[in-house]
Parts: structure tokens; C-alpha cells; sequence
């Protein structure tokens, strides 16, 4: 079987504004969330300070300098031969606050700058619009996207720079991972998208789902304006696809891996078919909570249906009701427990590693929605050794070609429609979840550590002419 792929597939590489800028105060920047992030690392989960604390939320400010080093990162980008890349953009630097009116030009102009750079090496920019960081005084002030306010204020966001990038930007996507808030539990939604401010008392659950669905409004309003702004725009969701199997074929451990994956496919339900699912709305009636939306706000969401499913695979999990199962827990849902899979081994942060997971995701994700599909993030977070000025990755070309050669299989053998793949830290950056810059995604090493020091020198790791000659290859 010839393991090709479709002539015009976009091979490229992902990052995210805030994990790579820095420059967090510079040419009028507002404070993100993600400034006020403490460090984290050695297993202290990350918090958001109340306001910048001196020598605490270093992590983000500097990254890896991309604010300044774009155009020799991009240089690098071309000589991988990639075709895409995606970011995001960072609202705080295009509306400081969040709330104003007008829009900061010294923001608008980098973007325009740095989408010209990409353009001018023949790389299409993929942009998502809101990439688990909000204006930090939308936080503080309205609370997050618990409050309806949070709405317009994105939608005034997304229609400026879909405006000012309406030549420049093709591929948009709203929320990034919107559905990682599906448990409706973890302290991790105060720094996502939502920035939720949860109060001793209060309902997590319930908070969690009036966040989400009001962003869900928010993003249906930006994909009918964009259209309207160039009708060529493509806008999709972006979600984070954890399939769990049944730990076993006891039926009750089966039907609660299908209630766990309604939960997480609540939002691309929504996303893609326009109304609240009949699970969703039983679900709320009886836990008793009182999620608000307008008739205008129902009609929002059928006229912005996305026009592909934008998504994130690096693992899967089990599920098991069954009392007497051990295995490590990794979430809790009120209708089962998520645990670790005997079948399928585990990267150094305890990431599952199950390529077979990804063919699975794309086929039930295209059976349900019959909408394009486009892998924005897949990727082996690693330590990586510099040994005389090289890095030797081998774990991270057979964890991607693994993952690539199950693609393959959904696209020639499956028949699923997929636009494109851009692995996730295409240059090493600043880890989401941990804040470290040794958990290593990248095909490019950047000189800096979880402390912060180093020269921030770029190097090209093996894993970098691996991914050159596959994508010339296709
Ligand atoms: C996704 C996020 C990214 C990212 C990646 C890897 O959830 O969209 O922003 O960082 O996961 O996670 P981490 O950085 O925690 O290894």
C-alpha cells in the first residue's frame, strides 16, 4: 500500500504565543494569564499568582524569544520543508486588557509582520485565536468566561485581527482544547481558556459548563463573522481527543467509556452540529443546574458550525466501573474512573503512547461529524541529551512515525478526509502543563533550562532531517 498523502496535505509544525514569544511587556503588551503562571516543575502543579510575584512566573516572559528570533525560526521552518504553522495570537498584545475598545497597532503590526515572514517562505499560517491564555484583567475583573461580558469581548477581539489578517490568514481556529475542561473538576480551567476564579463553595461542575458553553456562543459568533469577513476562511474547533476504551467487556465498563467520551465530545458536538445534546441537556436537568442561554444565543450557535474538526492526540486511557480493577487512576468522572492501560507503555510524564489510538480518533471523530479533520498537535515530550553539540532523538522519530503510519492507514485504507498535521513544539518551548523547558517536543533544540538560563541558540536535533525527508517524500 503506498503510504501517501493527499498532494496539497499541509505537513507542518505547531506552537502556541505565550509557550514561545516572551516579551511579555514589551510594545504596549498587556499581562496574559499565562504571565502570572508560576513555574511548576518536579510535579508542583502550575497556579496563577494574583499579579506578577518577582521571581515566580518566570517561565513564560522570555520563552524562547520567538518575539525576537521569528525570522531565523522561520528560516529553519523553511529548510524543514514545512507547509504550515501554526500559533496563536496573543489577545493582551492586540487589546491589553481585554475590555478596551480600540486595539494596540504595535500587536497588530507583529502579527502582520511575522504572517508575512511565513508567507514570503511559502508557509501557511494556521492560527488559533484564544490558546489557553486570556487577558489576565479579565480574569480579575469579570471572573473569567463564567460571565457573559467575556462574549463580546472576544468576538471584538476575533473580528479585529480576522480584518487586519483577512489576506494573510486562511486556516483559523477558535479555542484551543476547548474540551479539557470536560470533567468539570480540576483547578487547571483557572489557566486554560475559561480563566475560571472558583470560590470556596461553588459548583465546579456547573461554572465549568456555563465557561464552556459560553464559549462555545463566542466561537459560533466568530465563524459566522468570518465568513462573512472572506468567505474563504476556513475555521474550525480545536479539541483534545484522550479516546478511552472499556478496561473490559463488561458491558457496564463499556457503556461508561461511551458516557466519558460524550463528555469530551460535548463540545465538538456543539461545535459542529449547532445544538445541545440530548445527553447534555438530561444531564444538567437532573444535577439540578441551570446553565443560562438566550433564544438568540441558541440561534448563534446553528448559524457558526464549524468547517473542520481541528484536534490534539497524544494518548488514550481505560475506563473501568469495576471496583476491584487496580491501575493508576489518572481522572476522575462522576461516571467511572479513567486509569492507565496495561496494553501500552508511557512517556516519562506518564503520557500513554498508543498509535493505534490516533487511527481509532480518526475514525469515530469523522464517522460522527463527516467534517475534515486536521491533527494540529501530536508529539513526544522527552529529555534530550546534548552530546558534542548533537541531539540524538530516536524515541521521538519512532513516536511520530508510528503515529504517522496510522494516519496513513485512515487516510488510504479508512477513507477519512485529513487536511493536514503539524506536530506539536516544532522548536522547543515552554511545556503547558509542567512550565519546564526540558520536557522537549522539538525537531529544533533551543540552549535554555527549567531555571531559565542558557543562550537560547537553536539546533537542529536528528529528528530534524528525519521530518525534512518525510515531508518531501509526502
Ligand atoms: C496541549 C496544549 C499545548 C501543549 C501540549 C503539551 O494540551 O495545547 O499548549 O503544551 O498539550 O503539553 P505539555 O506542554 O504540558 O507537555
Amino acid at each position: 500500500m503506498a503510504n501517501k498523502f493527499p498532494k496539497d496535505f499541509l505537513w507542518g509544525g505547531a506552537v502556541a504565543a505565550h509557550q514561545v514569544e516572551g516579551a511579555w511587556n514589551v510594545d504596549k503588551k498587556g499581562v496574559s494569564t499565562a504571565d502570572v503562571m508560576t513555574a511548576g516543575a518536579n510535579g508542583v502543579a502550575r497556579e496563577i499568582t494574583k499579579g506578577i510575584i518577582e521571581g515566580k512566573n518566570y517561565p513564560n516572559h522570555e520563552a524562547i524569544d520567538f518575539y525576537h528570533h521569528y525570522k531565523e525560526d522561520i528560516a529553519l521552518f523553511k529548510e524543514l520543508g514545512l507547509k504550515a504553522f501554526r500559533t496563536s495570537i496573543n489577545w493582551t498584545r492586540i487589546f491589553p486588557n481585554g475590555d478596551e475598545e480600540k486595539p494596540n497597532e504595535a500587536g497588530l503590526q507583529f502579527y502582520d509582520d511575522l504572517f508575512d515572514e511565513l508567507l514570503k517562505n511559502n508557509i501557511e499560517p494556521v492560527i488559533t485565536l484564544s490558546h489557553f491564555e486570556i487577558p489576565y484583567h479579565l480574569y480579575e475583573e469579570y471572573g473569567g468566561f463564567t460571565n457573559k461580558k467575556l462574549i463580546d469581548f472576544f468576538v471584538h477581539y476575533a473580528k479585529t485581527v480576522m480584518t487586519r489578517y483577512k489576506d494573510k490568514v486562511k486556516y483559523w481556529m477558535t479555542f484551543n482544547e476547548i474540551n479539557n475542561q470536560a470533567d468539570g473538576q480540576h483547578t487547571l480551567h483557572t489557566w486554560t481558556n475559561s480563566a475560571l476564579l472558583f470560590e470556596e463553595g461553588d459548583n465546579k461542575e456547573a461554572l465549568t459548563f456555563q465557561a464552556g458553553l459560553n464559549e462555545l456562543i463566542a466561537s459560533a459568533k466568530v465563524v459566522k463573522l468570518g465568513h462573512e469577513i472572506n468567505p474563504d476562511f476556513q475555521i474550525g474547533c480545536m479539541m483534545a481527543y484522550v479516546p478511552v476504551y472499556p478496561y473490559s467487556c463488561n458491558p457496564s465498563d463499556l457503556m461508561a467509556s461511551v458516557k466519558v467520551m460524550d463528555r469530551r465530545f460535548f463540545y465538538s458536538d456543539i461545535h459542529a452540529r449547532g445544538i445541545i445534546p440530548a445527553y447534555a441537556q438530561k444531564y444538567w436537568e437532573q444535577k439540578g443546574y441551570e446553565i443560562e442561554i438566550t433564544q438568540e444565543e441558541r440561534q448563534a450557535l446553528k448559524e457558526g458550525t464549524v468547517d473542520y474538526i481541528g484536534f490534539s492526540y497524544y494518548m488514550s486511557g481505560a475506563v473501568t466501573t469495576l471496583p476491584d480493577v487496580a491501575g493508576d487512576e489518572i481522572t476522575e468522572f462522576p461516571e467511572a474512573k479513567v486509569i492507565l492501560n496495561p496494553y501500552v507503555s508511557a512517556s516519562d510524564w506518564g503520557w500513554q503512547i498508543d498509535p493505534v489510538g490516533l487511527r481509532y480518533t480518526l475514525n469515530i471523530v469523522y464517522e460522527r461529524y463527516n467534517l475534515p479533520l486536521f491533527i494540529v498537535e501530536n508529539g513526544f515530550g522527552a529529555y534530550d541529551k546534548l552530546e558534542d553539540g548533537k541531539i540524538h532523538d530516536p524515541y521521538r522519530i519512532d513516536y511520530l512515525q508510528k503515529h504517522i503510519d496510522q494516519m496513513a492507514l485512515a487516510v488510504n485504507v479508512d477513507g477519512v478526509d485529513l487536511m493536514g498535521y503539524t506536530p506539536w513544539g516544532v522548536i522547543d518551548l515552554v511545556s503547558f502543563g509542567s512550565g519546564e523547558m526540558e520536557k522537549r517536543y522539538g525537531f529544533i533544540y533551543v540552549d535554555k533550562d527549567n531555571a531559565g538560563n542558557g543562550t537560547l541558540k537553536r539546533l537542529k536535533k536528528d529528528s530534524f532531517a528525519w521530518y525534512q525527508k518525510l515531508i518531501q517524500e509526502n
